[in-house]
C-alpha cells in the first residue's frame, strides 16, 4: 500500500498550514449530530447512484476490493480545531468515480450516511486523491465514534464535508444541499478562505 503525505496541500489555498482562525489540538474530538449507528457488516451496503454509467451496490468485501492508499492528512473542524498528521487508509474518491463511470454533465455530489447525515460538495472538490473513503486511522480500524466502519475525509475542506458512517454517493447534475448546508453552513467550506457559514 502506498503511503502518501498530503499535508502540504495547504499551499494551494494559503500561506500557512494552520488555516486562519483555527487552533491546533493533539486530541481527536468527536462531533456527531445524533446517535452512533452500529451496522451489522453482513448487511452493510454502499450505493453509487445518479449520473453514472453503472450504478453500484457494494457489500463490504466488494468495497474493500477497490484500490486503497494510506495518507498523512490534516483535519480541520469548522468549530475551530485542527488536528495535524492523521494517518488514514481508504479508497480515493477518484477510484470509485472511475469504477462507476461518472457522466459528463455531473457537477455535484451528495454523500449520505447511516445516521441520515448528508453533505454535498462540487464534483471537482471530490475528484482529488486526498478525498478518501477511510476505514483505518493510525493503523487501526476506524473507531466507531469517528465514523467506522467507513467515513469520508476531506483535508482540503472543513471536516463536516466528511460523512461518518458513509453508505452512499449520488452524482448530481444540479447542486443540492446536505444537512448542515441547509442550515447555513458553507457549501464550499474552504478553511483557508474561512468559508464557514453563509
Ligand atoms: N454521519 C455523520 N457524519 C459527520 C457528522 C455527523 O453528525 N454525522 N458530523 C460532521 C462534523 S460537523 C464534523 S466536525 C466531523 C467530526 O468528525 P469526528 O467526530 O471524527 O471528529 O464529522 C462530520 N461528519
Ligand atoms: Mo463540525
Amino acid at each position: 500500500m502506498t503511503d502518501r503525505d498530503v499535508t502540504d496541500l495547504y499551499r494551494e489555498f494559503g500561506d500557512e498550514r494552520l488555516p486562519p482562525g483555527q487552533r491546533e489540538t493533539s486530541d481527536f474530538p468527536v462531533l456527531s449530530k445524533g446517535n452512533r449507528p452500529d451496522p451489522d457488516m453482513d448487511d452493510w451496503e454502499f450505493t453509487v447512484t445518479g449520473a453514472v454509467d453503472e450504478p453500484l451496490t457494494l457489500d463490504w468485501e466488494a468495497f474493500r476490493a477497490l484500490p486503497t492508499e494510506t495518507q498523512r492528512q490534516d483535519f480541520h473542524c469548522v468549530t475551530g480545531w485542527s488536528r495535524f498528521d492523521c494517518r488514514f487508509a481508504g479508497v480515493p474518491f477518484p477510484a470509485l468515480a472511475e469504477r462507476a463511470g461518472v457522466h459528463d454533465d455531473a457537477c455535484h455530489v451528495m454523500f449520505s450516511a447511516l445516521d441520515d447525515y448528508t453533505t454535498d460538495l462540487p464534483l471537482d472538490q471530490c475528484l482529488r486523491e486526498e478525498v478518501l473513503f477511510a476505514f483505518e486511522f493510525d493503523g487501526e480500524a476506524l473507531p466507531p465514534d469517528h465514523g467506522g466502519p467507513l467515513r469520508v475525509v476531506t483535508p482540503h475542506r472543513y471536516a463536516y464535508k466528511g460523512a461518518k458512517w458513509v453508505n452512499g454517493v449520488e452524482f448530481l447534475t444540479e447542486p443540492e444541499h446536505g444537512f448542515w448546508e441547509e442550515r447555513g453552513y458553507s457549501v464550499t467550506a474552504n478553511p483557508w478562505a474561512e468559508d464557514r457559514y453563509w
